[in-house]
């Protein structure tokens, strides 16, 4: 007779012990859904830079208490719980807000306007994340239908995707729009493409790397250029001075960069988390008119947008599998900034 405890099902994660230490590997028990909650089988996990951040954070910096598996771009299918029938393919919406805020509400616990009071960010933020077997989900709200839809697609759509989407949908872009793009890593070139679908701006696209740049040529950039001293002479000339400019790395030459190039009344989007500064004066580095946003990854009801749009093949994000085991690896070559696109898990 196969005893209680030998009957509880075990599932491998890579987890943050405690901050400052290494993610480990760790064979955990497979949780059972209860109430709301619904228990998905995992097949692929994206790694974002973020998850390095979490990695290098100070005890104290982040609100979240370790020990907990990290991954917050996940896909797979429902095993058990509420709301999805077994067998279904998902991917996860990743943050996870309180869930009774006017933001919740509507899918949008990136914003969720209690997100201060609740210890954790989401998946793999304070929460057991996806780089794992299994990962349990609080509510059916946060998953959405993939169909059949590769989940080493759907995985890193759910960040490299929905940030940019999310990012370019609050734009006002007119058909002569020219639109720069600043960073052509696991977010950058997914922005190219959905900008190259869902407008009709000419698309600039600027990195340090050349084979970033080939991406964004392979992208549908219609113009790529090498940082050098003169980018921002050029793009001013070659654009005119660009409506728009999304900085995916946000540190301070990018961030000069993009105010430098930019039209009056045009968009300055800072999306990477590079820390970098720039100091909003009049007069100061922004053109006259311009507006600052800082978005924030995004929706549900985004995220099952970017589905719908990659299930039409107007998507696709370039990817670099990795088992599970080869986790750290992985975390290696994106710390070396080595992978091309995003880096995705298996955990098999
Ligand atoms: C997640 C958590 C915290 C900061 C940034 C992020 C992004 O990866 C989400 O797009
Ligand atoms: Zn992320
Ligand atoms: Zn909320």
């Amino acid at each position: 007779m196969v005893s209680a405890v030998s009957a509880v099902r075990k599932t491998r994660a890579l987890r943050l012990p405690a901050w400052g230490e290494p993610p480990a590997l760790a064979d955990v028990d497979v949780p059972e859904p209860t109430g709301s909650e619904v228990l998905v089988r995992v097949e692929a996990a994206g790694i974002c830079h973020s998850d390095l951040h979490v990695l290098d954070a100070a005890p104290g910096a982040l609100p979240y208490r370790p020990p907990f598996t990290l991954g917050h771009e996940i896909a797979g299918h429902v095993v058990a719980g509420s709301g999805f029938e077994a067998g279904e393919r998902v991917a996860v919406h990743g943050p996870w807000g309180c869930g009774t805020c006017r933001r919740c509400a509507v899918g949008e616990d990136n914003y969720c306007d209690r997100r201060a009071e609740l210890g954790w960010a989401g998946a793999g933020l304070g929460r057991d994340g996806g780089m794992a077997g299994h990962v349990l989900v609080p509510h059916a709200r946060h998953l959405v239908p993939i169909g059949d839809l590769d989940a080493t697609q759907a995985a890193p759509l759910t960040d490299a995707g929905l940030t940019p989407y999310h990012a370019v949908a609050r734009l006002r872009l007119g058909d002569d729009a020219s639109v720069v793009v600043v960073g052509v890593g696991g977010l950058g070139h997914v922005a190219i493409q959905i900008l190259r679908a869902v407008t009709k701006a000419r698309v600039f696209a600027v990195d340090v790397r050349e084979d970033a740049l080939s991406l964004a040529g392979r992208s549908g950039a219609h113009r790529t250029l090498l940082a050098r001293a003169d980018t921002e002479t050029v793009l001013r000339r070659e654009t005119g001075g660009a409506d728009a400019v999304l900085d995916f790395v946000g540190s301070d030459p990018t961030l000069r960069l993009s105010a430098g190039v930019l039209r009056p009344g045009g968009d300055l989007v800072l999306v990477g988390s590079g820390g970098g500064k720039l100091t909003i004066t009049k007069p100061g580095p922004l053109p006259q008119g311009a507006s600052v946003s800082l978005p924030f990854w995004g929706g549900s009801r985004e995220l099952a947008e970017v589905i719908a749009l990659a299930r039409t093949g107007g998507i696709r994000v370039e990817t670099e599998l990795f088992p599970l085991a080869d986790a750290g690896e992985a975390f290696d070559r994106l710390r070396a900034g080595r992978v091309l696109g995003r880096a995705v898990l298996l955990p098999g």
